[in-house]
């Protein structure tokens, strides 16, 4: 059990301010009259008290405070300029920023945990105790900004009002963290105190880049305070490990979820988008899939969309459904193989004026941004610079490999409302969008089919448990795959069965009735050719085939189509899926293909199985529920398996569901 408000709070116990009147003085001595003024606006204690213990620790020369206003967030966006942590492009408003090139992505190396003593952490996690953390940033973060100005900016996790929502402060002395805080979360200066007023926590975080030199970058570290609710990062600048109201502040609102709000709030690393359906209908989708596996591109699928990484979910009980809001309002895509064909709304964002966009480790020739999969091999530069500096064709690195145009984890920061297709209208109602499909995809070239629906709750959490992804040469396991339950596992502090338990309160509430009740899928469009018995090379199936996937959901989901019941889950009969190809995406859909996708291979199914048993079995206090699930599956398969061997095609199916 995770106990808040527990042990030293670190910031104060080094800034040594404990009292609203010492604040106060402080910020008289620290702040000029403008910056004074703007935050004499704001009333809440614990708010002045952080920034007056983060100016105390930090010892900046100046401090900025963020208002949100027109001037204040054109002053972040000149000074990261001036301060040349972000360079203009020939785009309007286009700017890059280059990370060191040893940080080109999350430092989990040096990312650890705060705890108490006797606080347990996801097996997946590193922790440090608090004695020892304190001692880390005291000494580090002493004086850090000394010669640099601190900004200090009022942030909501959400839309202001919601029930999901939690408001944050993010103190930096990066002009360029602070200007992806304002693409990317809503600015709330004004209604701060009344919102943290009204939730009754803050979210809180401290970083410094310090000198910004390859040479600190062991010493860098990403500390989660989950007592206090702080962060504290130092000596980096790639915003996954620097801008932590996105995953540092996600790790918190998965605590409270599993810890404070059992059966009541989820949350995820999940898209939310709507999928129109017949008539003016559109149904609301969230979905879980590990990083750099096609969460943005699915989002972007959809015809109103939300958000494409992280969800904030509860259970309405006016109405008894499911909502959702998205804690960010743009987007920190990863941008290889981003291009017309795969995305056309965000290339438009991209490559035609109009949007403000902030570019990360791409290559730049004469002010326009290339990166890998961007364009034909005869429209790519020759040379530029990119994430190690001057980069040109054929160039290598001193083990001979090639050196890529642009970093595989670089990305660009867009705000929502330049993606033609993103709802500013629905993203920011503070009773959230009504969803009614839950989808778990991986990356998985040879087990499950595209696309198959939870028979129930537990099922379809343990969907959610059992994601795998593919693992590259380094990360292969003893079955060639990666578990990645939920897609959330790099952001759940606690033990995986404390989450677990949450997961199934609330899929399992009774609040929810047989019509508000989601339905829970898998997706993937991993599976090869080679693994399903055909004679072609790669991915059975394109990538635009999965708008027919979440359309044949969207049917699901209000009872328009009949389904298969296999052991896994409803399949998909052939018949609503070649009509939908048709309708959707204008496709010829052979039955020969969707006998090779849709077929269960029960040796493949059976193995996952004991993969993901083995594996929860090691840990401690795992909910029984997800053994009944999976031994139920496996008898079930089994039994199929005595009947017609080791692949049953979807005819056999059916008539074993006869039977
Ligand atoms: C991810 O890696 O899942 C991201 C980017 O969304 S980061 O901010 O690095 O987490
Ligand atoms: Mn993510």
């Amino acid at each position: 059990m995770l106990e808040l408000r527990k042990g030293i709070d670190i910031l104060t116990e080094i800034g040594g301010v404990k009292t609203l009147d010492e604040a106060q003085s402080l910020f008289d001595q620290r702040l000029d009259e403008a910056n004074r003024a703007k935050l004499s606006r704001i009333t809440h204690d614990e708010a002045l008290l952080t920034i007056a213990n983060a100016i105390a620790m930090c010892n900046p020369d100046r401090v900025f405070i963020h208002s949100g206003s027109p001037e204040d967030v054109a002053w972040v966006r000149a000074f990261a300029l001036e301060r040349k942590e972000e360079d203009r492009l020939k785009m309007p408003d286009h700017t890059i920023h280059f990370d060191l090139p040893q940080e080109q992505a999350r430092i989990i190396d040096r990312t650890f945990y705060i705890v108490n003593p006797d606080e347990e952490v996801s097996v997946l996690a590193l922790k440090i105790e608090r004695d020892e953390a304190f001692e880390y940033v005291k000494e580090h973060m002493t004086n850090i900004m000394e010669g640099m100005t601190m900004l200090v900016g009022f942030y909501a996790r959400g839309p202001v009002g919601a029930p999901a929502t939690v408001p944050a402060l993010e103190i930096t002395s990066s002009a360029y963290v602070m200007h992806s805080a304002d693409i990317l979360y809503r600015n709330i200066f004004a209604y701060f105190d009344q919102e943290a007023e009204r939730v009754g926590v803050i979210f809180k975080n401290v970083h410094s880049q310090g000198p910004n030199r390859p040479e600190d970058l062991p010493k860098a570290r990403v500390f989660m305070d989950r007592s206090w609710l702080t962060t504290f990062s130092m000596f980096c600048t790639y915003a996954g490990n620097t801008l932590l109201l996105k995953k540092g502040n996600h790790r918190f609102a998965v605590d409270l979820a599993t810890y404070y709000k059992v059966g009541k709030e989820l949350s995820e690393h999940m898209f939310i988008t709507g999928m129109k359906g017949p008539g003016d209908r559109v149904t609301f989708f969230a979905g879980a899939a590990p990083s750099g596996c096609g969460k943005t591109t699915t989002a972007m699928a959809g015809n109103v969309f939300i958000g494409d990484d992280l969800a904030q979910m509860w259970i309405e009980e006016k109405d008894r459904t499911l909502r959702a809001i998205n804690p960010e309002k743009g987007i920190f895509g990863i941008i290889k193989d981003v291009n017309w064909d795969s995305d056309p709304y965000l290339m438009t964002a991209l490559r035609e004026p109009g949007s403000e966009v902030i570019w990360s480790n791409v290559l730049i020739h004469d002010g326009v941004p290339y990166w890998e999969g961007c364009c034909p091999e005869d429209e790519i530069p020759d040379r530029g610079i990119n994430f190690q500096g001057e980069w040109w064709k054929g160039k290598t690195d001193e083990n001979g490999n090639p050196i890529p145009m642009s970093h595989p984890n670089a990305r660009v920061t867009v705000p929502g409302k330049s993606i033609k297709n993103y709802s500013v209208e629905l993203a920011e109602d503070p009773a959230g969008v009504p969803v009614k499909v839950i989808t778990y995809s991986g990356r998985d070239a040879d087990t499950m089919p595209p696309v198959w629906v939870a028979r129930d709750p537990d099922e379809g959490v343990a969907i959610g448990a059992s994601i795998v992804s593919a693992a590259t040469a380094t990360e292969i396991g003893a079955k060639g795959v990666r578990r990645q339950p939920w897609a959330n596992s790099p952001f759940i502090p606690g033990p995986l069965g404390d989450y677990m338990r949450a997961q199934f309160a609330f899929f399992n509430s009774p609040i929810f009735t047989d019509e508000t009740r989601p339905i829970m899928a898998g997706l993937n469009y991993f599976l090869t050719h080679e693994a399903r018995g055909g004679s072609g090379k790669g991915l059975l199936g394109e990538k635009r085939d999965v708008r027919v996937w979440l359309s044949w959901l969207e049917r699901r989901a209000h009872g328009e189509v009949d389904a298969i019941e296999t052991p896994i889950g409803f399949l998909p009969y052939y018949e609503d899926l070649k009509r939908l190809f048709k309708e959707i995406i204008d496709k010829d859909y052979p039955k020969s293909l969707y006998d090779m996708q849709f077929s269960l291979y029960i040796d493949n199914l059976v193995g996952r199985l004991d993969l993901q048993e083995e594996a929860y079995r090691q840990e401690e206090s795992v909910p029984e529920t997800i053994f009944e699930v999976y031994q139920r599956q496996r008898q079930e398969l089994l039994a199929l398996k005595e009947t017609y061997g080791p692949i049953v095609n979807p005819d056999q199916l059916i008539e074993a569901a006869n039977s």
